[in-house]
């Protein structure tokens, strides 16, 4: 069990789902969905009640997009305990749902910023470009207005998009993990840092979907249970107009697209400098994150 004292390497958050599966057996199950450029498993974790029951409800969780968000993967490692090993409380969340969890998406470049403090702010994949320099923004990479608005071409930049469309293996996993669950899919939910924001599509233009009203009352129960539960105060919106700039190519509204009526982008709150809250942090904010995400799952649950 990984508790909140540290942060983890990805090897060590491979083995800790593996181990849940081990344990658990009827409940958990672990699948490979692809491997990242550097060879990387990436694995998910579906979390069920053993119930047997097939086809349920999805929410699909994941983390560690941009490898600086160290906070990120731990929150979902949190989520995960939570729901496999907490199951008394939480028998409501897997009742009508399945969880599946992709921890780390980026784990290439996870990895790299716990190389040294040189590295420690790198955001991107590892893969090299056509250029001297390496890795494209993983939440620019999706195919849905990919390149445009919010996006760089330059490789050499912190939100390059990429040669093309799913040119990084690790977004192609999000993606067809998105659509192989598209049918049954309530809520897409995807950890970054930092902002404590709640932001729902869309991001790649300032327009708004028409079920905005769904997307805002999920979204607000959970920034209402976190302001009860710790007093903070995160920000509700569309992404666009919420952050002041457009990003196309990302996840969410990709996931959003494909059929998924909630989508959220979680910006988990500033900690340290921005994206490095120190590791006496972490409890704190995951155990708040939690309880954020909880709520949603339950107003979606309510919904859908
Ligand atoms: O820019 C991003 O990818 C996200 N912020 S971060 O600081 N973690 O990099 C926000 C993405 C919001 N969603 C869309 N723009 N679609
Ligand atoms: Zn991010």
């Amino acid at each position: 069990r990984l508790g909140t004292e540290r942060y983890y390497s990805h090897e060590e958050i491979n083995q800790f789902i593996e181990d849940l599966a081990v344990k658990y057996p009827r409940r958990v199950f672990l699948k490979t969905v692809g491997r990242s450029y550097e060879n990387r498993w990436l694995k998910t974790i579906t979390i069920t009640n053993g119930d047997a029951r097939r086809n349920k409800n999805v929410i699909l969780v994941d983390g560690g997009f941009h490898a600086r968000e160290w906070i990120s993967p731990a929150a979902a490692i949190y989520l995960i305990n939570q729901l496999v090993e907490n199951l008394e409380d939480n028998a409501d969340l897997l009742q009508d749902f399945d969880w599946v969890i992709l921890p780390v998406v980026n784990p290439d470049g996870y990895e790299y910023t716990q190389l040294s403090a040189d590295t420690r702010m790198w955001r991107k994949t590892r893969q090299p470009s056509s250029s001297n320099c390496i890795g494209t923004d993983p939440n620019r990479n999706f195919d849905f207005h990919w390149n445009e608005e919010g996006a760089s071409d330059d490789p050499c930049d912190d939100t390059f998009a990429g040669a093309k469309a799913f040119s990084e293996p690790e977004a192609l996993v999000v993606g067809d993990l998105i659509h192989s669950y598209a049918d049954r899919g309530q809520m897409y939910l995807t950890l970054h840092s930092y902002g404590s924001l709640i932001l729902y599509p869309w991001g790649w233009t300032a327009a708004v979907p028409d079920t905005e009203e769904d997307l805002k009352e999920v979204a607000e129960a959970g920034k209402s249970a976190i302001l009860e539960a710790t007093g903070t105060n995160y920000t509700v919106g569309p992404s666009t107009t919420t952050i002041n700039y457009a990003a196309s190519g990302a996840s969410d509204d990709y996931a959003f697209n494909a059929g998924f009526p909630i989508s959220f982008t979680m910006e988990l709150p500033f900690g340290g400098t921005g994206f490095d809250p120190p590791a006496s942090e972490i409890d704190r904010i995951v155990k708040e994150t939690w309880v954020g995400i909880a709520a949603m799952a339950r107003r979606v649950i309510q919904k859908y």
